[in-house]
């Protein structure tokens, strides 16, 4: 996905929050690092950016919902991996956390960008957090700026 270059000017007050789960942290980490250099790229105060860490994606939705009801953050970015071949229960937590995170998304209004990877193997969790196939934590933060300066220009009409 290709992302226009942000400028500083129009959202150095903008506050992102991070959900980043534990489970699989060499590749949630990996996603972490690429959503925190995609936003200060992006012009997002480092003061501005704040992340909150779950046990694994199936705690995402509930952090994200507690979060999304505060009002302090003008979007949040939902960080996970969830690898088919270490559970029998991927279906579930890999359904139940996209599912969570539109819910609470559409409930408060507040924009929730989707960097959980569901992936057969770890390779392709390497590949899609930071490997050939780019960085989906970087890209899910700058879904969730744009949305938030979506919202504001909504807000402004
Ligand atoms: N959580 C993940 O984030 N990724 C996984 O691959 C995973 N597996 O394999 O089970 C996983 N399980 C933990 C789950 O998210 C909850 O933390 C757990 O069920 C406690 O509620």
């Amino acid at each position: 996905m290709e992302f226009q270059r942000l400028s500083v000017k129009d959202h150095s007050k903008m506050r992102i929050g991070i959900i980043v789960s534990e489970f699989n942290e060499t590749i949630t980490s990996r996603l972490l690092e690429g959503a925190r250099d995609a936003l200060l790229e992006a012009g997002i105060r480092s003061e501005n950016i704040d992340i909150k860490r779950v046990a694994g994606a199936y705690e995402i939705p509930q952090a994200a919902l507690r979060m999304a009801k505060t009002g302090t953050w003008d979007a949040l970015v939902a960080l996970g991996c969830v690898i088919r071949g270490e559970t029998s229960h991927y279906e579930i937590v890999a359904h139940e956390s996209s599912r969570g995170i539109t819910e609470a998304a559409m409930s408060t209004g507040i924009p929730i960008s989707l960097g959980i990877l569901t992936t057969e193997n770890t390779e392709q969790a390497l590949d899609r957090s930071g490997g050939i196939q780019g960085n989906k934590g970087a890209e899910a933060s700058l879904a969730a700026v744009k949305m938030a300066i979506l919202f504001q220009e909504i807000d402004i009409d």
